[in-house]
């Protein structure tokens, strides 16, 4: 049997994020197509904003074969079946051992006192087991959830070695991440700019316990690049192969370009600050920029004295000769040459 999974959607009052809605009606046509009855959605299913459900119990009426399990997370920590209503909505404001076709899961509203583990202790499940849950996994994952800072109900890797579930899956994260058997399915549509990319909502099958990620035809593609620019002749013609190299590996379809808002950004030093603008317009001049912006260089200094980009090019030689594992616990490459160029300009230029 196969059971989708998805987590923070976010819908909002009113009218202004229809792509959010769309999102979702999107992942139900998906079961549909599939014969996928059983939907989980793990917390923020609504934004903090949100009072009116109706148009939620709309889209669920639309699919009656579809149930639809959905846990509160930290933005809609009250929701309850006395609030939304349906034929095919179960809400678990409290914690809840349900089976779906003989398998175990554990379903674990979000909770501010407590972390997942002290939920779990009352509940003994059977051999094979699934976690639904919303917050932080500590166990070496960098990963927070940007907007919020703290501690969303932790889940350890204790607690996961304690009561060893099958296969763990959290809302709270937005990003896509998958580490060994816990997933993040992440938001369906992007929440904005810094959540770019494409979206997705993943397929298990509780008798494999294989699990598939469902590529999702959001409204909006968000995306990101950010470059830096070094000093010398080559300056303009180095950044459009960099800005080329990164569109293609975006491997954008006609119609995902139509959708992708884009925010492009050029830091470092440059001996002309117009024409590294000019690059970015050309090369990115197909692309939509997100809120109209233009490309950013207000972190681009003007690198003009002579003396200084040679001593820039020989540092930056040194480093391209450096027997130095960069990214894990050392800085990456790129923050090891910003670091020099600043030591050798001075911080702005
Ligand atoms: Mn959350």
């Amino acid at each position: 049997m196969n059971v989708a999974i998805t987590a923070d959607v976010h819908l909002s009052a009113g009218d202004n994020h229809p792509e959010r809605y769309n999102a979702l009606v999107n992942i139900l046509d998906s079961l549909a197509a599939q014969d996928i009855e059983i939907l989980i959605i793990a917390g923020d299913l609504f934004d903090k904003d949100c009072s009116n459900y109706s148009r939620f119990e709309d889209i669920c009426r639309k699919y009656p074969q579809i149930d639809i399990h959905i846990i509160p997370g930290n933005h809609d920590p009250d929701i309850s079946r006395s609030v939304i209503v349906g034929e095919n909505i179960r809400i678990y404001d409290s914690p809840a051992l349900e089976e779906f076709n003989g398998l175990s899961f554990v379903f674990l509203p979000y909770s501010a006192i407590a972390g997942m583990g002290e939920n779990l202790g009352e509940f003994r499940p059977g051999k094979r087991w699934v976690l639904i849950g919303h917050g932080d996994y500590f166990g070496g994952l960098k990963q927070r959830n940007p907007y919020e800072k703290g501690t969303y109900m932790p889940l350890y890797r204790k607690d996961i070695e304690r009561f060893s579930p099958w296969k763990v899956f959290l809302g709270h994260i937005h990003k896509p991440l998958n580490i060994d058997n816990l997933y993040y399915p992440g938001s369906p549509c992007g929440i904005d700019i810094n959540e770019t990319g494409r979206r997705r909502y993943l397929v298990f099958n509780t008798a494999t316990g294989h699990i598939t990620s469902e590529t999702l035809q959001t409204d909006v593609i968000y995306l990101q690049e950010k470059f830096l620019v070094i000093p010398d002749e080559n300056e303009v013609e180095r950044l459009r192969n960099d800005a080329e190299g990164r569109i293609a590996a975006w491997e954008l379809t006609e119609d995902d370009r139509k959708r992708a808002r884009i925010r492009i950004k050029a830091t470092g030093y440059s001996s002309d600050r117009e024409a590294i603008m000019g690059c970015l317009k050309t090369v990115f001049a197909k692309f939509s920029f997100v809120k109209d912006e233009e490309p950013d260089i207000s972190s681009l200094y003007v690198a003009k004295d002579n003396r200084r980009n040679t001593i820039a090019r020989r540092v930056l030689q040194l480093i391209e000769e450096m027997d130095w594992e960069f990214g894990g616990k050392e800085p990456e490459k790129e923050q090891v040459i910003e670091t020099a160029l600043s030591v050798i300009y001075g911080a702005g230029g």
